[in-house]
């Protein structure tokens, strides 16, 4: 009887490292009201000033949200919107919130909506993740590890970055 117990208690202890591997793994936070998948950060070189940040933002309740803020240790952030006008002009603005609408999600990625971070205080190197604080009006903040990757010479052409 007792050593059945043990047993058992192995296997829970097993099943909760697993599952907390898998969730660091993945880089993605699931929770009951919201899901932030794939936060990551493209670095195309060591010399880089600024970086721009990347993620989906899943609302999983019937109401509203609203992203007001994003804080990091590691350089200064801001949420930005990329545009094209009608002569392929590339710009961008700073935005103060992203309404995130019931049952529904929003997507921040090259082009559009991103993070912007600048004055960064140590170069961003691949699998050192960076922390980045959502903070949400309604849910509040979100610490979420930004994963850094380095990209490909394709994106990087693609990449019409312009400050
Ligand atoms: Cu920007």
């Amino acid at each position: 009887m007792k050593r059945k117990l043990k047993c058992n208690l192995i296997s829970v202890l097993v099943c909760i490292s697993l599952q907390m591997f898998s969730t660091s793994y993945a880089h993605e936070i699931d929770l009951k009201e919201i899901s932030i998948k794939h936060p990551m950060i493209p670095i195309f070189n060591s010399k880089m000033k600024t970086a721009t940040g990347y993620f989906t933002i899943v609302n999983k309740r019937n109401k509203t949200d609203e992203l007001i803020m994003v804080k990091t240790d590691f350089a200064k952030a801001m949420m930005h919107l990329s545009k094209i006008d009608e002569n392929g002009i590339a710009s961008m603005e700073h935005v103060n919130k992203v309404i995130i609408p019931g049952n529904s999600s929003v997507v921040f990625e090259q082009g559009s909506l991103h993070i912007m971070f600048t004055q960064l205080r140590e170069p961003l190197e691949e699998y050192m993740d960076q922390k980045v604080t959502l903070v949400f009006k309604n849910l509040g903040d979100i610490v979420v590890d930004f994963q850094v990757e380095k990209v490909t010479q394709e994106m990087k052409m693609n990449n019409n970055h312009n400050h």
